[in-house]
């Protein structure tokens, strides 16, 4: 299984106030090989695979090959990419 991120259905603004293209594009810098799993769900309500995955109804996750989860402020998810924790 490749490491998965889990995104809004579109990333047209490829802008820092776009949470999952900053997570996609840290993933992206470090060469790391994901899938994309896009929600289009437009409530919150509606994510049921998402919210059972990861415990809450926010984009983005990265889930690892191991089947660990990574949800945070996406700005520290980024982080945490570039640090190598999808490597
Ligand atoms: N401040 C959060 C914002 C996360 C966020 O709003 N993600 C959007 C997708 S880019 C989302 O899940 N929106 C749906 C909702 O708020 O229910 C972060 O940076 O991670």
């Amino acid at each position: 299984m490749a490491v998965k991120l889990h995104r809004c259905p579109f990333t047209f603004l490829h802008t820092d106030h776009d949470a999952c293209w900053k997570v996609q594009k840290a993933l992206d810098e470090q060469g790391v090989d994901y899938e994309i799993v896009k929600y289009w769900a437009p409530f919150r309500g509606q994510r049921k695979s998402l919210i059972e995955l990861s415990g809450q109804h926010l984009l983005p996750v990265i889930e690892l090959e191991d089947g660990t989860v990574i949800r945070a402020e996406s700005d520290v998810m980024a982080a945490q990419v570039r640090e190598g924790a999808a490597s």
